[in-house]
């Protein structure tokens, strides 16, 4: 990657991979790009729709792209509260970042997410390769996605890559409209009441990733070998499978009178209960390398320094190493 052209810059990920990717790549080689203005000018900046393909295909060629990395998407349970917007944006933007792809000979990086799967794959340790029958608007486009994906890199040879991410973690920028926010809210809201009430059941198990790990992920990939990229649309990546207890549990041994009380969303639980338990990553370990650096126990301490507005503990893995 030399050239980045980023969309969703302004999201949960997009705040954490661009200020990593200008720091290795350089500040004007990353081109951010969001539906929204920009709330502080650092870096190139443009204000894109990705559902307009003459914009976005001329913003990546007046920059000179030779990489995108499409982010912008409505989540799941905004998604399913708005179907018809959600197949729009998530597909109407991503056939528009695949055209441009094709047309500039760029690389593509699109998230998949553990939302592919459906009640009817295996819960526990979910392949790589498995029936894959979401019941979720975002779960459709996400298999969708990675069919596109895979059928632009066998027909035109677009170097396309992705990653199925679990509910990803982070301290940076709020989540929006997902399922696994709950599990983002519960540290901020250890640190600063002591409580939380979580819209997701007890026992109800998903994947997650601290954001350092998902946005090493995504370089990972995107500078690995192509020869030996077999499921390059999309990798199964995960850190950890947990549910609202023992989030509870590590939160407590920071913070021991930490309460947790259940007001269950009926809409976001049926989306959880739907999605794997945990995930296989076998073939993220052995085609390119993936190895997370954060355990529940590390992200905790993290998230609760942030969270409360403490520097984090120096030892061991750091959320955005140098
Ligand atoms: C969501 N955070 O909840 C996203 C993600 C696996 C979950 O796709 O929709």
């Amino acid at each position: 990657m030399k050239t980045i052209l980023v969309t969703g810059s302004m999201g949960q990920i997009g705040s954490e991979l661009v200020p990593r990717l200008r720091r290795i790549y350089g500040e004007d080689h990353v081109i951010a790009t969001d539906i929204r203005p920009p709330d502080k000018e650092q870096g190139p900046y443009v204000q894109l729709d990705v559902t307009d393909r003459r914009a976005f295909y001329d913003t990546a060629k007046r920059y000179g792209a030779d990489s995108i990395l499409h982010l912008a998407a409505l989540l799941s349970a905004r998604a399913e509260r708005d179907p018809l917007l959600a197949w729009e944006i998530n597909m109407g933007g991503l056939l528009n970042a695949l055209e441009t792809a094709r047309e500039l000979n760029a690389q593509l990086f699109t998230p998949s997410s553990i939302g592919v799967f459906g009640p009817d794959a295996p819960k526990d340790r979910t392949p790589q390769v498995t029936v894959q029958r979401p019941v979720t608007m975002y779960g459709v486009n996400k298999v969708a996605g990675e069919l596109l994906c895979q059928y632009y890199f066998l027909k035109y040879g677009v170097d396309t890559r992705g990653l199925r991410f679990p509910g990803l973690i982070s301290h940076t920028a709020p989540p929006g409209g997902g399922t696994t926010d709950y599990a983002v809210d519960i540290y901020f809201a250890a640190a600063r009441h002591g409580g939380y009430e979580s819209y997701i059941a007890a026992g109800t198990f998903m994947d997650f990733m601290y954001m350092p790990d998902a946005v090493e992920a995504v370089i990972q990939l995107m500078e690995a070998d192509p020869s030996g990229l077999v499921h390059r649309n999309a990798y199964n990546v995960t850190a950890m499978s947990a549910d609202p207890e023992m989030l509870a549990a590590e939160i407590r041994k920071h913070i021991p009178d930490f309460r947790l009380h259940y007001r269950v969303d009926p809409l976001k639980q049926r989306i959880a209960e739907s999605w794997p338990d945990s995930l296989d990553t076998t073939a993220a370990e052995n085609e390119w390398g993936f190895r997370p650096r954060f355990t529940l126990e590390k992200m905790t301490e993290e998230m609760l320094a942030f969270a409360g507005g403490r520097n984090p503990p120096e030892d061991g893995p750091r959320g955005n190493s140098p």
